[in-house]
């Protein structure tokens, strides 16, 4: 049986992972301790793309996706939600309450209130400080969303959380939780809330997580693809590299377009790999709690 362990990513996934860590010591699910760790991301103030004090859209509102897995058969998401603070939440009441996959919009946050979530405001003064910065920066011409999260090390990073776990009893998880884009057009929904883009979990053979630029994720079915070269026979570095690889090849890639993969198979083995430099993974287990950098960064300055 392998030992418990939790993944998240991004620095900030260290703290996602404290408050996920004393589910799984005490022998919980690896489901609670994913859902654990993005409610805590979606709490952070600090973390401008994920939840609460989420960067808003171009026309200054927040809207947020979701999704949680635990298989093909027990999956569940929810996206361009505005009201509600926890969609991670609302995503596993998809999965555990309804027949269906996704709720978008309206209706995931008619179905929230059903479930008994309370609304709140998730614009904080410091989101809305930066919207009215960029509407006043931006040349009347240039696209409306930015990929780019905080600065990690002096490179573009995101704050998107994603997060991949193995509890005590040998059961795989992930969940990702984010606030998209910052300053994307309205409507628009990445690749964390699609089952196979953002986030894909085969319990007999592994699981995957993406962040960064969603679009090109979305391209190349990211986390779905991961997880199908392992079920070929592929490492866990061997599968998160083609997924960027296969992303380098199909797209003319900016310096800023950043995507980081993580890679997890059922017996604890797992890696990550970055497009460019400034991705790190919060890495818990019963003998360390750190961040590290990917095992490999495909375009890296330093390479
Ligand atoms: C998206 N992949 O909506 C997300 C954003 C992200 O770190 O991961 N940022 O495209």
């Amino acid at each position: 049986m392998p030992e418990h362990l939790i993944l998240s990513t991004w620095s900030f996934g260290q703290r996602a992972n404290a408050a996920a860590w004393p589910i799984l010591a005490s022998n919980g699910t690896a489901l609670d301790a994913v859902e654990a760790a993005c409610r805590d991301a979606e709490d952070d103030l600090n973390n401008h793309t994920v939840g609460v004090g989420g960067y808003p859209d171009r026309d200054g509102n927040v809207s947020l996706d979701a999704s949680i897995m635990l298989s093909p058969k027990r999956r569940g998401a929810v996206a361009a939600v505005r009201r509600f603070a926890h969609p991670i939440s609302i995503a596993r009441r998809v999965m555990e309450n309804t027949p269906h996959v996704l709720l978008a919009g309206e209706g995931a946050e008619k179905f929230a209130k059903e479930q008994g979530f309370v609304e709140s405001e998730l614009l904080t003064d410091d989101a809305r400080r930066a919207w009215e910065e960029w509407k006043k920066a931006k040349p009347a011409a240039s696209s409306a969303a930015t990929p780019i999260g905080n600065i990690e090390e002096g490179m573009p990073s995101h704050d998107t959380i994603g997060v991949l776990a193995i509890d005590s009893h040998g059961t795989v998880a992930g969940a990702c939780t984010t606030s998209g884009l910052r300053f994307k057009l309205p409507g628009r929904v990445g690749d964390s809330p699609i089952i196979g883009h953002g986030l894909y979990v085969d319990p007999n053979i592994g699981a995957a997580v993406a962040t960064g630029h969603g679009e090109l994720v979305m391209g190349v079915c990211g986390s779905f693809l991961a997880v199908e070269l392992l079920r070929r026979g592929a490492s866990p570095l061997e599968a998160a590299v083609e997924v960027l690889k296969r992303i380098a090849s199909s797209f003319p890639l900016s310096g800023e377009d950043q995507v980081g993969v993580i890679v997890l198979k059922p017996d604890g083995a797992w890696s990550a790999a970055a497009l460019r430099d400034g991705f790190r993974v919060a890495v818990r287990d019963r003998d360390r709690d750190e961040l590290v950098n990917p095992e490999q960064v495909l375009l890296s300055d330093g390479a």
